[in-house]
């Protein structure tokens, strides 16, 4: 295994219409605004900031064709097939590709791009999702018909949203790859879904129980026995709301900031991460920024920010190299 790259390279996704409220498309400014690029050249990496993406215009798919109960169907498309382009293309460069939403149907693009590269290199991709939710929802399951509950879902190669990217192939994620992590929303026939598929669970009462090192260190041994890369899904709701109020779907009982900052700083000791997505984030139902600047210096510890410069604890997950 190879050490972690020290190229960065941001790419934003101004989408909010695979949320429930209007206004993630300011975030990709916001996490740029609470310095984001800086902080991480900071910490020693070579940040190529790419700018913002732009959709691709929709596709004329026959109206028969399009799903039920998938919101802002052919919208959502345009983003995730030029995410998908994008996300295969800035792997394949060789470096860390750090995706700002915009709301969370930007990992269908994203992560379906990493994990095209991922195959080709033969590669098992996990996939860490840091949410109050588990997005596992498919047309079918859906209550709210938002796209942003269904991605997880859709990477997992779940049905009903299958000519989503158009003639992007589409890389499916075993579910066994997926850990949902944090989670304490999830809806009735999603949670069957995520039962009958065995997909991993992290709710917060585990966290409540065994406390988010013990949880980490597991698994990130399950990805480091396989010879694993891991892409970081980061939905800043998976945050307590007292800490990130700026999310349109606040869930009470969330991840403290040092329960938060401890899975970023496990992350960045086991040299595994190779794309992340910064998702959810809501500037105009934020509070002075502090949402922002909270989900920024979470990056900063999964990128190195130490509080110290001790040595890693012996009972550490040993450093990649
Ligand atoms: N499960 C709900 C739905 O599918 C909520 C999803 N909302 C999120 N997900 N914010 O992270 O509509
Ligand atoms: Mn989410
Ligand atoms: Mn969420
Ligand atoms: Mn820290």
């Amino acid at each position: 295994n190879s050490a972690a790259p020290k190229r960065l390279a941001v790419l934003g996704a101004p989408v909010d219409l695979g949320a429930s409220q209007p206004g993630t498309l300011m975030g990709p400014a916001a996490l740029r605004t609470a310095g984001l690029v800086p902080m991480l050249a900071a910490l020693g990496f070579a940040v190529e900031d790419h700018g913002d993406l732009l959709p691709t215009p929709p596709m004329d798919d026959p109206a028969e064709t399009l799903p039920d109960n998938a919101k802002q169907y052919r919208e959502i498309q345009g983003w995730v097939r030029a995410l998908s382009g994008r996300a295969y293309t800035l792997a394949r460069s060789g470096a860390i590709p750090i995706f700002l939403g915009g709301d969370h149907t930007l990992s269908m693009g994203s992560v379906n791009g990493v994990a095209r590269h991922w195959q080709e290199q033969g590669r098992e991709l996990f996939l860490l999702w840091l949410d109050a939710h588990a997005d596992y929802n498919t047309p079918e399951t859906t209550i709210t018909g938002n796209m942003h509950g269904m991605s997880a879902g859709f990477l997992c190669g779940e049905a009903g949203l299958d000519r989503l990217l158009g003639d992007e192939p589409r890389a499916s994620l075993d579910p066994s790859r997926l850990e949902l992590f944090g989670i304490r929303s999830i809806d009735r026939l999603e949670k069957q879904l995520v039962r009958s598929r065995k997909v991993n669970i992290v709710d917060m009462r585990q966290i409540d129980e065994f406390g988010v090192g013990v949880l980490m260190r597991s698994f990130i041994e399950r990805v480091q026995a396989r010879g694993g890369v891991l892409h970081v899904s980061f939905d800043v709701d998976f945050l307590d709301p007292e800490l990130a109020p700026g999310v349109g779907t606040t869930v009470p009982g969330g991840a403290t900031y040092r329960e938060a900052h401890l899975v970023m700083e496990l992350l960045h000791d086991a040299g595994i991460v190779r794309s992340v997505d910064i998702v959810e984030l809501n500037p105009f139902l934020d509070v002075r920024g502090q949402t922002a600047r909270s989900a920024i210096e979470l990056i900063g510890s999964l990128f190195g920010q130490q509080i110290t410069d001790r040595p890693t604890p012996s009972n550490a997950v040993p450093r990649e190299s």
